[in-house]
């Protein structure tokens, strides 16, 4: 039996439906080439600002056995470096997606307009969930300024554009949040990113592990799963039809994946597992879940895409 992992973002087709998270390993041109040549679906770069970034103090990432924890602060090297990447990227024949995470709304702006006429960019994805650059609060918590960035962001003709949200943890934020995309020629939602300002403690040493906000950072990996798995089945509930859903959040194996799939994702990201494996990780999850889909005699991600069944 052939089975295919083939699905679309927005319109745009991938060839399968596993991809990386913006964030780790997608900062330089070595790493956006590795992930070029690799079975990633996409090349998807790290966020990027107006000007080039050297991010926060180290250590500033961490991870054990459960996940990760991170405060990088938006390390980059600005958005002309990933606009002028985008025709070298033409070479590894899939999609290539620029994260954009202005410090201003203004920076989002010039950002957008002048990314607009590079044509080798697939897409954009808009950050409004970045937790660790000290006091700028995660744009996506605070729903009229979220209101205010997509009125003004889609005022112009531009690339496809995406958002990636940060977790919500209550019923009406889910509702709140999604009345308010679905005003918007948003082509899809990727769900979610880091679980902002967690702690994680070395016992030995009675300390934090990394250094900056005194320890808090952006939590990732097996911790944030079922938060992950949450954000993706509200928002595909939620949200228009012709709004897609990118899963990320806890996705380390073929049935984490298939996971995501059931609650509705069109594709999903690989964040901390990647970091951790490198991106041989594309191939192996690749791997299992079409063995998990041929057990299930699945052929294809439409067979089971969120279609995650209560109990009656
Ligand atoms: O660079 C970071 O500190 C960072 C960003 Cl931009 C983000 O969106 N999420 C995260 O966990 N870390």
């Amino acid at each position: 039996m052939s089975i295919n992992l083939n699905t679309t973002i927005g319109g745009i087709a991938l060839n399968s439906c596993i991809y990386n998270a913006s964030g780790p390993k997608c900062t330089t041109k070595e790493e956006l080439e590795n992930i070029g040549k690799s079975f990633s679906a996409a090349i998807l770069t790290k966020s990027s600002t107006l000007e080039l970034r050297e991010g926060n103090p180290s250590p500033r990432y961490y991870e054990n056995d459960l996940g990760s924890i991170n405060s990088m602060g938006l390390p980059n090297k600005g958005y002309q470096f990933y606009a002028d990447l985008a025709k070298n990227m033409r070479q590894y024949n899939k999609p290539y997606f620029v994260s954009v995470a202005g410090l201003s709304l203004e920076n989002n702006l010039t950002m957008l307009q002048d990314l607009s006429s590079v044509d080798a960019i697939d897409a954009i994805e808009l950050n409004l969930s970045c937790p660790n650059v000290p006091g700028k609060p995660q744009t996506g918590y605070d729903f009229e300024r979220t209101q205010h960035v997509l009125d003004k962001v889609c005022q112009f003709d531009q690339h496809t554009l995406g958002i990636k949200l940060p977790p919500y943890f209550d019923l009406i934020h889910f509702r709140q949040m999604a009345e308010i995309i679905n005003q918007y020629p948003i082509k899809f939602v990727t769900c979610v990113n880091s679980i902002g300002n967690g702690l994680v403690i070395d016992i030995d040493q009675e300390q934090v592990v990394i250094k900056p906000k005194d320890g808090f950072g952006g939590i990732g990996g097996d911790y944030i799963k079922p938060t992950a798995l949450a954000n993706v089945r509200q928002f595909y509930l939620l949200l228009r039809d012709d709004i897609d859903i990118i899963g990320s959040g806890g996705a380390k194996t073929g049935s984490d994946v298939f996971e995501h799939i059931l609650c509705g994702a069109s594709a999903v990201q690989i964040g901390t597992q990647y970091m951790k494996e490198g991106t041989s990780c594309f191939e192996r999850i690749e791997k299992e879940l079409k063995n998990l889909m041929l057990q299930k005699n699945y052929t294809s991600i439409k067979d089971f895409q969120g279609k995650l069944q209560s109990i009656k």
